[in-house]
């Protein structure tokens, strides 16, 4: 499954940077890089997590399951699961499991007319987009309701769990009938940013974030790390216990005709923004932290049209990049170079947390291990909590 991962986040790195020597057969050459390369990298990595483990369960328990993307941006995380099964070349056979199609594959996404950014509708098996934040949880409960034996696996952005439909959407769970419905079992993203900012969920502490969810009825489990193969084994766990206790749960509706209201488990997957990417480019931190967003390295791919020398020697830029002082500068950034701070009229850079000198601690943008229930990629222990009664039957 580890192997399988990392041919995920390769095919992800692959369609945003490459249009060429998709095998890197031959040595890298500015020609087979993308002149503009686009697309999201820090979503991806946890997206094609969450689909490897969902596979081994679907393949496990013959489950009858859909996943949604919340971070829909982050598609090269779902795409390449899908390609690496074999479902998007048997859907498009012209981008074949074979170094032409993956070629054609590569080159075709994030490019007009090809392979859309985000989890468009001809993503294979996608009924979320993604594309504007908030509707993942709604989605995933409308794909429920009436569905008894689908399990809809929803990945939610900590960004996206910003908004306010997402916010609301938690309630959902309020209206799902154990005996008639699916299950919905939610996997918060806690990446820690959502594009140049740190998020609220991830900023709070761990019993904070823990009683929230309790407090919407939920019954959070929490796997976190950074060390893929401690966190395989927290997830295999995790994921295990809650495909296990949905089906205990509808198991005893289904049998006992009472349509009880469970507490659903969900999941609080913490691991890094851009997982298992450069940890540093230029000696600014990338991998967990907000500059793993979209293309890290989108500059150093065309530093021919820019001061400095190209990265990849002979790599001229024939575009300007676009949205040009945004995508790659944090927004104190902007500021400082258009001198409109008040004060001082300077901005001062953020500290890379972590980094020499910063007084930043790089654990406090991957905090709240300090409950011994809650281990940095170990397993983690069942607290279902409390069982309500009340049953709100939707109309
Ligand atoms: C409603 C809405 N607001 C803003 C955006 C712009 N946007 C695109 S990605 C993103 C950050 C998302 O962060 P998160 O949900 O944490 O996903 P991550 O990339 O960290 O996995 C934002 C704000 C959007 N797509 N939709
Ligand atoms: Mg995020």
């Amino acid at each position: 499954m580890h192997a399988w991962w990392q041919a995920c986040n390769y095919l992800a790195a692959g369609m945003i940077y490459l249009q060429d020597n998709p095998l890197l057969r031959q040595p890298l050459k500015p020609e087979h890089i993308k002149q503009r390369p686009l697309g999201h990298w820090g979503a991806s990595p946890a997206l094609s997590f969450a689909y490897v483990h969902l596979n081994r369960l679907i393949v496990k328990h013959d489950l009858d399951a859909i996943f949604l993307a919340g971070p829909g941006h982050g598609a090269p995380g779902v795409l390449a699961p899908c390609y690496l099964e074999g479902t998007y070349s048997e859907v498009y056979p012209n981008k074949s499991e074979n170094e032409e199609g993956m070629q054609r594959f590569f080159k075709a996404f994030s490019f007009p007319g090809g392979i859309g950014s985000h989890c468009t509708p001809e993503t294979p098996g996608s009924i979320h987009e993604g594309g504007e934040l908030g509707y993942s949880i709604s989605h995933a409960f409308g794909a429920a309701f009436d569905n008894p034996d689908l399990l809809v696996a929803v990945m939610v952005g900590d960004g996206e769990a910003e908004t306010g439909p997402l916010a609301a959407a938690w309630h959902s769970n309020k209206f799902l009938n154990p005996i008639r419905d699916g299950a919905v079992l939610p996997i918060l993203n806690l990446n820690g940013y959502k594009i140049d900012n740190p998020t609220v969920l991830a900023r709070i502490p761990h019993d904070e974030l823990k009683s929230l969810f309790e407090g919407y009825g939920w019954s959070p489990r929490f796997v976190e790390g950074d060390d893929p193969m401690s966190v395989h084994q927290a997830m295999a766990v995790t994921l295990e216990n809650c495909v296990l206790e949905i089906r205990e749960i509808q198991r005893r509706a289904r049998e006992s005709g009472e349509p009880f209201r469970p507490r659903w488990p969900m999941i609080v997957l913490r691991t890094p923004k851009g997982w298992t990417g450069p940890k540093e480019v230029d000696g600014h931190k990338v991998e967990g932290y907000w500059r793993a967003h979209q293309v890290p390295l989108a500059r150093q791919c065309h530093r021919g049209g820019q001061a400095g020398a190209p990265a990849v020697p002979g790599h001229e830029r024939r575009h300007p990049p676009l949205h040009q002082g945004h995508r790659h500068l944090g927004l104190g950034q902007q500021r400082r170079r258009r001198g409109t701070r008040r004060g001082d009229g300077r901005l001062r850079r953020r500290p890379d947390p972590g980094s020499p000198g910063s007084g930043v601690p790089a654990a406090r943008a991957f905090s709240g291990a300090e409950d011994p229930l809650h281990q940095r990629g170990g397993p983690l222990s069942n607290d279902t909590g409390e069982r309500t009664s009340a049953w709100l039957e939707r109309p």
